[in-house]
């Protein structure tokens, strides 16, 4: 796939959702360039691509721009048909759409606020994530990737789990994971992170605990 298909990515080294839209791109062979954003300091390119959220990843395809990680993805995959991530089947495929707004909303959001404060909010954060994650655990049941035998749109979105989350458990000292309780969640996160294309394409760990440390503290300081 040559860069006559003139794709860009505009993201933020630190961005879970800017590294699935990469992560989508290389499984597919797609080449693009990489434009890292400054997201405290934003560009104009910025403000011009995403006047509506200012926020990244941004995908340019042929000058023309997209946002939102999850629009993004399926964008991708209706424009590179080969290696699909959606399943084929519409019921499969509403599936794995669900399963990834129910992630985003039930687990991602409480890791962030289990991170960042404490209390009471902290407390039922993790309640609801750990229930959350059991529905994630009873719907991998066993298998490699929840694409099946290779990554697919849900693993890619569920992606930060196995490399920002423990990030955000030690930062914030919680758990939402653990190899008793999640044993096939515990799996797959082993599975993702040993692909090759994963591996190569993530950002530095001690780097990541720095900057959510520091994020952490800003918004303690702020709330
Ligand atoms: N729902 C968006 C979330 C994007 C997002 O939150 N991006 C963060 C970086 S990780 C950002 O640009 N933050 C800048 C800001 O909030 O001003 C997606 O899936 O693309």
């Amino acid at each position: 796939m040559g860069r006559e298909e003139d794709v860009k990515v505009v993201s933020f080294w630190a961005s879970l959702f800017g590294r699935r839209v990469e992560w989508a791109l290389k499984l597919k062979g797609v080449e693009y360039e990489y434009i890292e954003e400054d997201i405290f300091n934003k560009s104009s390119l910025l403000l011009k691509l995403n006047p509506v959220h200012k926020k990244v990843p941004v995908l340019l395809h042929h000058h023309k721009p997209l946002i939102e990680s999850s629009l993004i993805l399926e964008y991708i995959d209706e424009t590179w048909i080969h290696c699909p991530l959606l399943p084929p089947q519409p019921y499969q495929k509403a599936l794995a759409r669900f399963w990834s707004q129910f992630a985003e909303e039930k687990i991602l959001e409480s890791a962030w606020i289990a991170m960042c404060f404490s209390g009471d909010e902290k407390e039922s954060a993790l309640q609801v994530g750990r229930e959350s994650m059991q529905k994630l655990e009873d719907e991998i049941g066993g298998k490699k990737f929840f694409g099946g035998d290779n990554i697919g749109y849900l693993d890619i979105a569920l992606g930060w789990i196995f490399y920002w989350l423990p990030v955000w458990e030690q930062v914030g000292s919680f758990q939402f994971l653990g190899p008793l309780k999640f044993p096939d969640i515990v799996a797959w996160t082993a599975n993702f992170l040993n692909h090759p294309i994963i591996k190569d394409s993530l950002p530095p760990r001690d780097e990541l605990l720095f900057y959510y440390h520091h994020r952490r503290s800003q918004l303690s300081s702020t709330s």
